[in-house]
């Protein structure tokens, strides 16, 4: 396991072949001279050639003209979506076999370990937006397998906004900033988006998602993700059975407070990519397990929805999810531009064994993603690019193009051919060659939908009554902020109109945030659906036989483990040295990562004289940046530190967002210099627990146990109810 702080960039490539292969295209230039891009060797790099000292720069300057050039052309366009991403280097080993559904080798042998890459991104955003935003999360991973690169191109919430490929482009125009003043920068809290949603119905159980604290995900290492569409496996018989895919985060699924993205936004925009970096080169790998629920093809009409619709989810009760492998993110890229800016994912990425199915946004993707990469990219050769190329050969009659790497040597290019003698071959099914799946399709060329599609609202419901309360808070103090940045009434009466057939509550309580009465939804109330509906149409009721789901829920999450969770102690000169080590020792056991915060940088002098390192001064960190905070003894450190705005700022703000606060008895007056705090206390009692959370004990030995199993809980958000902190 790498040392914190050495970067894992530098440790051995190990087995992972994808990796090896990206080591043939690497340079580094330590001990080595300065050339230009044809080798010739640069004897200044810091003048262009000019007429004279004070002379106008010459023309024939190929060295300067060449600097110039490239960096003019360094930037190429950013994603239309999920712009802004991380990437990492990882591996996926297999638990059990899948051979009985799909012949996918990589899925059917538990001894290979399958080089991944992923990039986790935001979808509304430019490139350099914050991480924060409330936004669906892309998760996207690049198997390199041995029959070649599959590409799990999903999110981290298992349904769409659209049920059609045909309306992407007006969901994204929606979302984007508006196009006269470009403005509000990756935030759907605006009239166009909402304008659209409202008139879209077919949007309400993803809105539901996005309203809730899914869309702000604590940590990509902590978050779930999905491939949305229901896929088909295929075994070595032919078979077909259904399968939708699932990524169980081994940490447990949590996310921030809302004012706490926002305010991450401001303190640190990079607070997800640096948190999945720092993670990794801390050896803290990041793991998720890859889940299956798999449907018999028979039992394709036993559901009550239709499994091609991808705003719908197969319920957990209803189908569990098998959990079948592992993944392991264990390397972070050398470069972001190569790796993580170049990389080109596609749905349309599969290998024999897995396969399609007619879901139309599905069916929409399989298009979009090669024709994205062509001009984003430059060229159809993009598929060269090193974190693109599959570890297999990749032999085939395409050639030329815009930066074509590969020197094809035979004199034919086409098949079949006599000179060339056939060659490259077409490969039998049986021994790897991939054949669609021959699914039977009798139908009319017609622009419809299904009118299994029609349910738009069951599903939605289901997941805001499988919510714990503080969550269906959060949703609705989501829906009330957004709407309430919405400017024209209409939009909003529409879209509370649209709430109303979802639950009564959530209506009525986002109505009440927007000072507007609850109106009956408008009529029609899709646009979309059905085009011949006229005035007869009603929006379609139907209940989910479910009552709740408890999977939907975050409060039913993995919450054992504080592995990897940051941990402020808050300190100053005067700290009560033990009263850090044994917290600090306890925490770094459990895998926390605990970081000292003063008021000045350097170092704190402890009671006993003993020098501590500061991490970090309290002007340049914030309780949002953390998931805990701890206030050691010490009287000296304790009464600085009551007096230290920022300090008491800190403590407000940690209890604001629900975090777990542990306090050693004898820095009780900082307590008191709070808002949660009382103003008088009886510190002669040995353990007090003022809230939910906050744990108060005289012995660090005996406070440790509460701390770490208050960290574990991630977050008490009874604790809201008391709105007890301006901060
Ligand atoms: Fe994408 N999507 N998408 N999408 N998508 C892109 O491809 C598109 C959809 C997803 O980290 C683009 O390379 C259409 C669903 C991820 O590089 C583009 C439709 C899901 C990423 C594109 C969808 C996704 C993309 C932009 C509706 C979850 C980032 C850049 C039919 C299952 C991949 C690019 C990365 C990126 C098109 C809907 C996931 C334009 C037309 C549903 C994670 O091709």
């Amino acid at each position: 396991m790498p040392k914190k702080n050495q970067k894992t960039t530098n440790t051995p490539t190990s087995n992972n072949i994808k990796l090896e292969q990206l080591e043939n295209h690497k340079v580094d230039a330590t001990n080595e001279q300065m050339t230009t891009d044809q080798g010739v060797k640069i004897n200044d790099d810091q003048h262009s050639l000019k007429a004279g000292e004070r002379g106008a720069t010459l023309l024939e300057d190929f060295i300067f003209r060449e600097k110039i050039t490239h960096f003019d052309h360094e930037r190429i366009p950013e994603r239309v979506v999920h712009a802004r991403g991380s990437g990492a280097h990882g591996v996926f080993k297999l638990y059990e076999s899948m051979a009985k559904y799909t012949k996918a080798k990589f899925l059917n042998d538990t001894t290979i370990e399958t080089p991944v890459f992923v990039r986790f991104s935001t979808v509304a955003g430019s490139r350099g937006s914050t991480d924060l935003s409330r936004d669906v999360r892309g998760f996207a991973v690049k198997f390199y397998t041995q029959e070649g690169n599959f590409d799990l191109v999903g999110n981290n919430m298992p349904i769409f906004f659209i049920q059609d490929a045909m309306k992407f482009p007006d969901l994204v125009h929606a979302v984007k900033p508006e196009p006269d003043n470009e403005i509000p920068q990756a935030a759907s809290a605006h009239d166009t988006f909402w304008d659209f949603i409202s008139l879209m119905p077919e949007s309400t159980h993803m809105i539901m998602w996005l309203m809730s604290d899914r869309a702000i995900p604590r940590s990509y290492r902590m978050m779930e993700g999905f491939g949305v569409h229901t896929f088909r496996f295929i075994n070595e018989e032919g078979k077909a059975t259904f399968v939708k895919f699932h990524w169980k985060p081994v940490l447990g699924v949590h996310s921030v407070a809302w004012d706490e993205a926002q305010n991450i936004s401001g303190k640190d925009p990079d607070f997800h990519r640096r948190d999945l970096w720092d993670a990794i080169e801390a050896g803290q790998f990041p793991e998720f397990e890859l889940g299956v629920q798999i449907v018999p093809e028979e039992d394709e009409g036993k559901f009550e929805f239709d499994l091609l619709d991808p705003t719908k989810i197969i319920p957990e009760e209803i189908v569990p999810v098998q959990i079948i492998g592992k993944m392991t993110l264990n390397r972070n890229p050398d470069n972001f531009f190569a790796e993580t800016e170049q990389v080109a994912f596609h749905v349309g990425h599969i290998v024999p064994g897995i396969d399609f199915t007619n879901d139309p946004l599905m069916q929409g993707r399989l298009f979009s993603y090669t024709d994205t990469q062509l001009i984003r990219l430059g060229g159809p050769n993009f598929h060269e690019i090193p974190i693109n190329r599959p570890v297999v050969p990749v032999r085939n009659n395409q050639r030329d193009g815009f930066m074509r790497q590969t020197i094809d040597k035979l004199r034919t290019s086409y098949n079949p051919n006599s000179l060339g003698e056939n060659y490259p071959l077409q490969v039998p099914e049986k021994d790897g060659g991939f054949t669609s799946y021959a699914e039977r399709i009798d139908a009319r060329k017609v622009r419809a939908r299904s009118k299994s599609f029609q349910d738009h609202f069951s599903q939605a419901r289901l997941f805001f009554r499988s919510q714990s309360a503080p969550e269906q808070a959060h949703i609705i103090d989501a829906f009330s902020f957004e709407l309430g940045k919405v400017r024209d009434v209409n939009i909003r009466k529409r879209m509370v109109g649209v709430l109303s057939m979802v639950d009564k509550k959530l209506a009525a309580s986002v109505a009440y945030a927007l000072g507007i009465p609850v109106e009956k939804p408008e009529k029609p109330i899709n646009k979309g659906i059905p085009a011949d509906a006229g005035d007869e149409y009603e929006p379609f009721k139907a209940e989910s036989s479910l009552p709740k789901s408890a999977a939907l829920s975050m409060a039913n999450t993995v919450k054992n483990t504080i592995k990897s969770r940051k941990i402020a102690f808050l300190v100053a000169d005067g700290v009560d040295e033990q009263s850090v080590n044994v917290v600090r020792i306890a925490l770094e056991n459990e895998g926390a990562m605990v970081e000292i915060v003063a008021p000045k940088l350097g170092a704190v002098i402890s009671k006993n004289n003993e020098s501590i390192a500061v991490d970090h001064s309290l002007l340049t960190m914030a309780s949002v940046l953390y998931d805990a905070v701890y206030v050691p003894g010490g009287q000296n450190s304790v009464a600085t530190l009551a007096a230290e705005a920022n300090a008491v700022h800190f403590l407000n703000e940690a209890f604001k967002h629900c975090k777990a606060i542990a306090v050693d008895t004898q820095a009780l007056p900082i307590i008191s210099a709070t808002y949660f705090g009382p103003k008088k206390m009886d510190t002669k009692s040995e353990k007090l627990e003022l809230y939910e959370g906050v744990i108060v004990n005289d012995k660090p030995k005996n406070l440790v146990a509460d701390f770490i199993k208050a960290i574990a809980q991630h977050r008490f958000w009874e604790r809201e109810k008391y709105r007890l902190v301006p901060a």
